[in-house]
């Protein structure tokens, strides 16, 4: 297997341009409001061994929700310590009271504790392992960030309370969780500590799914939390997506860290399956019911559920895989993920966030059953700050403050460029205003390792390379050029930014005759604000197009000619009457910012 590694976020500061900015509204705005909500919501008073609150305003993900947040705090004191201080008291705060709720014995779960009369390890679909494997995450991550193990020594004691019952005594109801996430997280608490029992753990629960009879909610069958055959036989992604794309990131983890090759073929099976299951915004699991995927191209837009942590779990997923092979196909989706659902999932104010990230708004899909109380189900179309299962706004706080981890991999003979983030590290240094601009800039210094490699997205059509000043005549192998520099190399990509109309496999009959306009990586939509009625108009597919300043975001809006239909009658025969207007589209991860408005990212064709 040709191994990569990750170049850490940690070792990459992110200069000037599009993230930057990013981040610093996510640590200075979302972070503080999501602690804020949590608070609000008692989640981090839960924690406290004497909260009396009642029961019924409980909920089994707290734990996952706040160690969530103190993961994402952690990768912001791991890049600007010196700039938080009132974050880092926080978080030590809120790890005085982890560490105060666990048991002696090492449990620490405030749902199962605040409820004695419950048995501990019984109930397979009540998230016990998922809180822990979320602990373990933001613990490896507080002590990564700061030196400090407070965290980090619960999360072991926890770890180890898990392998006495699961592995030493099994004496527990279940032996797979019901919510996949201690794989990744004991994969990290290995990768941190070199502890070969958290390797051994990580396996264990992998390599017992889908061999044994195990029970999951009463309405979903096996396949909804994947144990329905043994993992290295699965063939398609299944079931509930965050679920399955965690399971699949521990998979990647096991076939990189013992060389599994059935295992890394599964993964790449799943890949293939999920990408037919993907919104051209990157989201995954399209179904509401169960939060889940379906069949191939089944891809409805104004009842996407393609809630965050699905995509968010889709980029782990091929963050791994690109450490396994390096395969542009990867990258691209993280791409995707990244400037589309990914971005749009927060407010531009960076205080509230979507769940779920339909690609369609239309106010009167509520009013067609006037006269029954109970209306349709669909998305909100409104972030909201908080949530009662709030799992995506803190995984989207701990992505952003961590997606200089999505740039770089390297291997001994080569550093690979996947995305396209200004940045600088003790090798090379990308100046680029990307996605705005078309050019990245990458300047090699004392650069030792003989080969550099770029990615070309494969939505670009037109890509130019030069070395040095000298163009370079280079076809991509698997989405990347590789070339052979010196210790001071100078390298200049322009990526073709002309926008262009996309259209789905034909097999997707949600988007027949339809397009979608894309800018780079960045999707597009047209909003009712800019527009009007959005029924009548549709899509001519030419040019040109023409850039606009937006107040919204740095990137532009852009007008299209296209036509406005209309017909005298219900039914009409021939062509009906159009006249040209003007589209204006902006970018998807800026809409629902200026009110209600119906969007529609695929608009039909003239
Ligand atoms: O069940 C925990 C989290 O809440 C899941 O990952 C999300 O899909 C949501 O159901
Ligand atoms: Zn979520």
């Amino acid at each position: 297997m040709n191994t990569y590694i990750c170049v850490p976020f940690y070792k990459t500061s992110l200069t000037d341009g599009f993230w930057k900015d990013r981040q610093k509204l996510n640590a200075d705005v979302s972070i503080p409001n999501v602690y804020k909500r949590f608070k609000e919501t008692d989640r981090i008073d839960c924690l406290y061994p004497k909260w009396k609150r009642p029961l019924s305003r409980s909920d089994r993900f707290y734990d996952s929700d706040t160690a969530k947040w103190l993961e994402a705090a952690a990768y912001v004191l791991h890049t600007n310590r010196a700039d938080y201080p009132e974050l880092e008291k926080l978080c030590d705060e809120v790890i005085a009271l982890f560490k105060k709720r666990q048991q002696v014995n090492g449990y620490l779960n405030s749902y199962f504790q605040r409820r004695p009369f419950l048995p501990k390890f019984c109930f397979r679909p009540d998230h016990e392992l998922y809180c822990a494997g979320h602990i373990m995450e933001a613990a490896v991550a507080y002590y990564q960030a700061t030196g400090k193990d407070a965290l980090l020594n619960v999360a072991e004691k926890y770890a180890d309370h898990i392998r006495k019952r699961f592995l030493i005594k099994k004496n527990t109801a279940f032996s797979t969780p019901g919510h996949e996430e201690i794989e990744l997280a004991l994969y990290r608490m290995y990768d941190a500590t070199g502890k070969e029992k958290y390797k051994d753990m990580a396996e264990f629960f992998l390599n017992m799914r889908g061999t044994v009879k195990e029970k999951t909610y009463r309405m979903f069958n096996n396949a909804y939390d994947q144990h329905e055959v043994p993992v290295r036989e699965l063939t398609s992604a299944e079931g509930h997506a965050v679920r399955a794309m965690y399971l699949y990131c521990g998979m990647a983890d096991m076939a990189r860290v013992s060389g599994d090759k059935e295992m890394l073929s599964a993964c790449k099976r799943l890949f293939e399956d999920a990408c037919k299951k993907m919104y051209v915004t990157g989201g995954i699991g399209s179904d509401h019911n169960g939060e889940c995927f379906t069949i191939p191209y089944d891809l409805p837009n104004n009842v996407a559920y393609s809630e965050s942590c699905a995509a968010i779990s889709f980029m782990m997923f091929c963050k791994r895989m690109l450490l396994l092979e390096k395969d542009g196909r990867y990258a691209d989706v993280i791409e995707r993920i990244m400037y589309n659902n990914l971005l749009s999932s927060t407010s531009l104010d960076g205080k509230a966030f979507f769940y779920e990230n339909p690609l369609e708004i239309c106010k009167t899909d509520l009013t067609r059953s006037r006269t029954i109380r109970k209306k349709p189900r669909l998305p909100q179309w409104q972030r909201q700050e908080v949530f009662g299962c709030s799992c995506c706004p803190p995984n989207i706080n701990r992505t952003v403050a961590s997606i200089g981890d999505y740039i770089f991999t390297e291997n001994e003979n080569e550093i690979v460029l996947h995305q396209f983030i200004a940045c600088e590290n003790n090798a090379l240094c990308v100046k680029t205003d990307y996605p705005v601009g078309d050019k990245i800039v990458v300047r090699g210094k004392n650069y030792g390792k003989g080969f550099f490699s770029v990615r070309i997205p494969a939505w670009c059509k037109k890509a130019t390379l030069s070395l040095n000043g000298k163009l370079v005549d280079a076809e991509p192998k698997n989405g990347y050029v590789t070339l052979k520099v010196d210790s001071g190399f100078i390298l200049e990509l322009t990526l073709d930014m002309t926008p262009f109309f996309v259209k789905t496999h034909p097999l997707c009959k949600e988007n027949r005759n339809k397009v979608a306009l894309q800018r780079g990586p960045v999707v597009y939509c047209l909003e009712e604000k800019d527009n009007g009625d959005l029924a009548p108009l549709a899509a001519v597919c030419s040019g040109p197009f023409t850039e606009v300043k937006s107040d919204l975001s740095p990137l532009p809006f852009i007008d299209v000619t296209g036509k406005e239909l209309t017909a005298d009658a219900t039914y009409y025969q021939g062509e009906c009457s159009a006249k040209e207007k003007t589209l204006r589209f902006t970018p998807y991860f800026t809409f629902a910012n200026r009110g209600e408005s119906d969007m529609k990212v695929w608009v039909p064709l003239a």
